[in-house]
This record gives C-alpha cells, sequence and structure tokens, in this order.
C-alpha cells in the first residue's frame, strides 16, 4: 500500500478541438502529445465516457514501446487511481502489443483497454504517438464511442491525477494505491498460451525441424518478444530466425511498416541467393503482417484469401468457417472462397472496428484488410503473429513453398491483380479539392471509357451495420469496371503530416487466362486510368507514388 505518498488532484484544464480520433486512435505527432494536458485530457475523456464513469472498473494498459509510451503510462496509471478505477493490469516494461490487449480484456472480463501506439507510424521524439481505447469485447472502440469521447475532449474543464512518485513497472507484482489494485502483467504468456490452443505447433515444430527456414523481423517494434517466446522458445526455430527483435523508442530509426517499402532489409534477403523459406514481419504495434516465400511476396488480399480457403488446417477451425469479411479497399480474391466455401462475404469500410460487431455476433470467423492486417475471431483486433502462424500451420501442413502455394491458388480461383499506390504527405487542400471533383463526377460515369476501360459503376462506399444497423457514410470512392476491375481512391485516417491519397487497384484474371505477369504489369493500363481520370499530378503535385504496395 502507497498510500500516503500518493495524493489526488483535481486540475484545471481548457479543451483542444483536435482530438478527433481517425481510423484508429488519436495519432498525433509527438510533439502534439507534449502540448501541456494534451494527453490528460484525452485519458480524461476517455474515463469520462466509460459507461457509469470509472470508478470500479477493470482495465489494461500497453503500448508498443515507443518513445513516450513509459511516460504516457505512468500518466494513465496516476490518472486511472485518482478516478477510481479498480483493477489496472499494467504490460511490464509497459510493452505489450495490440492484439495481446485484446486478448487480456477478453480473459479476463475487463472493461476495456489503451493502448499507445501510433501503429506503423515512425516513433522518436520526431515522430508519432498514439492513444486508442478498446471496449470490454476487446476490440477498437465502435464510431459512437469515438465521437462520445471526442465530444468530451472538446468540453473538458478539468482532470483528476493521482500526484505521486513514479511506479516500477519493470517486474511482475502487484500494488494497490488509495484502492486501485495496480498489476504488472507478463505481456507474452496469456497471448502465446492463445496461440498453442488455435494452431497445431507440434506440426510447425515438425517443419522447423525438417530443415524448412524462417526469418520473422520485428522492426524494433512491439513483437520482439512475443516471436522469442513462440517462435524460437515453444517452436524451436534457431536463434537467426528472428531479426531486429529488441523493442526501441524510435525502432531503430525505421517505419515500423511491414511493407515492401520499409522492410526492405528482409525483403532484400527474401529475394537474395539466401533466402529462408520463409519470410514475415510486423509492424508497430503488432497487429499487422508481411509474408513473404523465396523470392515471392504475397498481398494481404490473396493472404487473407488463402488462409480462408485452407482454413481447416488449422485446429481453430476444423468445424469449418461461420464468414468471412474483407475492408472495401481489400480484393475481391476472399469473395470466391467463400463462395466456393458457400459462406457469406461482408464488405466493410476500413478500419478494424467494423469487423467487431461481426465477429461479436458470429458471422464471421476471418477477416482481413489490404493493408497487411489479417484476423479471427480469438481476438478483436488484426494480429500479425497469429497470421504467420496460420501460414506456417498451413505450410506444415502442404509442405510445399510459399509461391506454390499461391500459384495453386490462383489456378483454382483464379487472380486478382492487386496493387495500392500512396502518395503521402500531399498538400491537403489538394487532395480534398481531388476527391470532392471525383465525388461531383459520380452521377456521369457508368456508361463512360477511360484508356479503353469502361465504367460500369460508381459511388462512394457507405455501409450499414447488419448487426446494429450504425452507418458510415463517405468511406471511399469507387470506380468499378466490366469484368471485375476496380478503382478506389481514400484519404488515409491514420497519416500525421499532410494528406495521404491511396488509390487501391484491382482487376480480375480468370484461372485459364494470363496468371503470372509482375503485377504492376497486370495493372498497367488501370493505374494510367486511375491516374488520368482523378487528375492526379494536377492535384497533388506528384507524378508518381512515394509507396507501392
Ligand atoms: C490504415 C490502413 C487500414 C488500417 C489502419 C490501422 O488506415 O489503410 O486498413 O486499419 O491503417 O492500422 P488509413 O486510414 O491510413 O488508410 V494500424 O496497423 O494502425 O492499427
Ligand atoms: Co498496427
Amino acid at each position: 500500500m502507497l498510500d500516503s505518498t500518493y495524493e489526488v488532484k483535481e486540475v484545471t484544464t481548457t479543451p483542444y478541438d483536435d482530438q478527433k480520433p481517425g481510423t484508429s486512435g488519436l495519432r498525433k505527432p509527438v510533439e502534439v502529445f507534449e502540448r501541456p494536458n494534451y494527453l490528460e485530457n484525452f485519458v480524461q475523456s476517455i474515463f469520462d465516457v466509460l459507461p457509469g464513469g470509472p470508478r470500479g472498473k477493470r482495465l489494461v494498459i500497453g503500448g508498443d514501446g515507443r518513445y513516450l509510451n513509459r511516460r504516457a503510462i505512468q500518466t494513465v496509471i496516476k490518472m486511472a487511481v485518482a478516478n477510481g478505477v479498480e483493477l489496472l493490469k499494467v504490460a511490464c516494461g509497459g510493452i505489450m502489443s495490440t492484439p495481446a490487449v485484446s486478448h487480456i480484456i477478453r480473459k479476463y472480463g475487463l472493461d476495456g483497454g489503451i493502448i499507445l501506439s501510433a501503429s506503423h507510424n515512425p516513433g522518436g521524439p520526431k515522430g508519432d504517438f498514439g492513444i486508442k481505447f478498446n471496449t470490454p469485447n476487446g476490440g477498437p472502440a465502435p464510431q459512437k464511442v469515438t465521437e462520445a469521447i471526442y465530444d468530451r475532449s472538446r468540453n473538458i474543464q478539468r482532470y483528476l491525477i493521482a500526484d505521486g512518485p513514479d511506479l516500477e513497472i519493470d517486474h511482475l507484482g502487484t500494488t494497490e494505491i488509495l484502492g486501485t489494485k495496480i498489476e504488472i502483467i507478463d505481456s507474452v504468456r496469456d497471448y502465446a498460451d492463445l496461440m498453442e490452443e488455435l494452431f497445431d505447433f507440434e506440426a510447425i515444430r515438425a517443419l522447423l525441424a525438417s530443415g524448412f527456414t524462417m526469418v520473422f523481423d520485428a522492426l524494433h517494434a512491439v513483437t520482439g518478444p512475443y516471436a522469442r517466446e513462440i517462435f524460437i522458445k515453444r517452436l524451436g526455430a534457431p536463434e537467426e530466425s528472428i531479426r531486429n527483435a529488441i523493442p526501441l523508442e524510435d525502432f531503430g530509426g525505421g517505419h515500423p511498416d511491414p511493407n515492401l517499402k520499409y522492410a526492405k532489409g528482409l525483403v532484400d534477403l527474401m529475394f537474395s541467393d539466401d533466402a529462408p523459406d520463409f519470410g514475415a514481419a510486423s509492424d508497430g504495434d503488432g497487429d499487422r503482417n508481411m509474408i513473404l516465400g523465396r523470392g515471392f511476396f504475397v498481398t494481404p488480399s490473396d493472404s487473407v484469401a488463402i488462409l480462408a480457403a485452407h482454413a481447416g488446417k488449422a485446429p481453430a477451425f476444423r468445424t469449418g468457417l461461420k464468414g468471412v469479411a474483407r475492408s472495401m479497399p481489400t480484393s475481391c480474391a476472399l469473395d470466391r472462397v467463400a463462395e466456393a466455401l458457400g459462406v457469406a462475404c461482408y464488405e466493410t469500410p476500413t478500419g478494424w472496428k467494423f469487423f467487431g460487431s461481426l465477429l461479436d455476433a458470429g458471422k464471421i470467423s476471418i477477416c482481413g484488410e489490404e493493408s497487411f492486417g489479417t484476423g479471427a475471431d480469438h481476438v478483436r483486433e488484426k494480429d500479425g503473429i497469429w497470421a504467420v502462424l496460420f501460414w506456417l500451420n498451413i505450410l506444415a501442413a502442404e509442405r510445399c513453398s510459399v509461391a506454390d502455394l499461391v500459384k495453386a491458388h490462383w489456378k483454382r480461383f483464379g487472380r486478382n491483380y492487386y496493387s495500392r499506390h500512396d502518395y503521402e504527405e500531399v498538400d491537403p487542400e489538394g487532395a480534398s479539392r481531388l476527391m470532392e471533383r471525383l465525388e461531383a463526377m459520380l452521377g456521369e460515369l457508368p456508361g463512360a471509357e477511360i484508356e479503353g476501360l469502361a465504367v460500369s459503376a460508381a459511388d462512394n462506399f457507405s455501409y450499414v451495420d447488419p448487426v446494429d444497423g450504425s452507418r458510415a457514410e463517405r468511406q471511399g470512392i469507387r470506380i468499378i469496371f466490366h469484368e471485375g476491375a476496380r478503382i478506389v481512391y481514400r484519404l488515409s485516417g491514420t497519416g500525421t503530416r499532410g494528406a495521404t491519397l491511396r488509390i487501391y487497384l484491382e482487376r480480375y484474371e480468370p484461372p485459364e487466362g494470363e496468371l503470372f505477369l509482375e503485377t504492376q504489369k497486370g495493372l498497367a493500363r488501370l493505374i494510367s486510368a486511375s491516374r488520368q481520370l482523378a487528375k492526379v499530378e494536377e492535384f497533388t503535385g506528384r507524378s508518381e507514388p512515394s509507396v507501392i504496395t
């Protein structure tokens, strides 16, 4: 009991007007979070909108280890104490992946969790920071909750904090301050145990013992300790199978974003003569994954489709899938698998929060996004290590190469050529004008031809949640061509500097067609149509995207 050293203070504050959560929580440059009371205002806003208030609630807090993580955790602990929270589980060292937080909320029946992360955005004093609230189902707060937090943040007048020394968070143990129980918990064990229930660890162990080689790159972000426990300790992979496994406050200076540009070290290795059989990486907070074979990149849209097609090989899905879902810009490869399996395929707006209600209602088992996010009903977040284990489980059953598995999939279902072109940090005004112009053109597009491609439909995607009827409007402009080709335009909701325009390109090639073109070649006509139609160069000043995946 440390009561006498802490004193509850009520601090008068003034609201900020920019605390609107985006696709995945509140994400801003570190310097913004360092403004007086910026973090405190947002945390108090979260507490204030908890149903019935914060008193007596049971919560968990963890983060991705980036700069500001440790300081912010101390603030949250002291505010939780002052607000009468009954129990706060704190990740040891402050480090816990997003899917692991989701699991802890569910396993211990908590009232929610706070995740300190800006996910794939760079870290360090000049990088980004973020904070996100997850609800009792373990998932990101749905829109009505994030809106309530935002409203509260614009009116906040005071917050409560227990003044006193920082708490030691690097060793497991329990302590109590002013009636709040604080438990420093192992970040890894519960999660690793869950994975062992879902997948055939024995088969994966046998695969790894048979000479099959793998490299997992944690990009100096949160998954390092998880990868060590699971791949090395529990599955017997040799030490050199994990890279960049120590979490660093600035992720070693890189973007902790597992894609072809930012995970370059791994990509170069996988395309070299020394490539192992399997390569994978995860992002800052451990919810994304990139899968590679020797000399082969698996697009995330194909990945989720392939996982669904082979789901029965994992113990978790032995009895089949209830249904599947993908975000709207994700390719339709998954739809074809769903059709073959005879299950429903839902199309949701971008962002994991929309999958939550489908998962809770038991309508889907597996879901995914084109942005390297794949997940299932075991938690309510996308899950990087889970996806890697799922792939290993399938490869252990099939005993073939990654490339052969993907090619066999295309030969059965056809191939959805797919790519995303990002124009990062462009002028926000130009980007909005580009979108407005497209929106104004929607009515006249059907029937028109662009680069010889005939438009069959055009809209700005809106979504009605089939479970609770809530609506999300204007989630991305879709231009649909005959024979299943699509261009989608969206502005990012996670960027913190300028605007990011994302253009998603997709074209379907049937099994008997030309399946093995290089992706950008396979999409060449569509790429040029996408730039021409939206006058991308005129509005953004860029002739080429900054990231192609
Ligand atoms: C991006 C991705 C989206 C993902 C979101 C959060 O959002 O496109 O698919 O859900 O990041 O991912 P946007 O609005 O920038 O396109 V993460 O790894 O922050 O949790
Ligand atoms: Co992430």
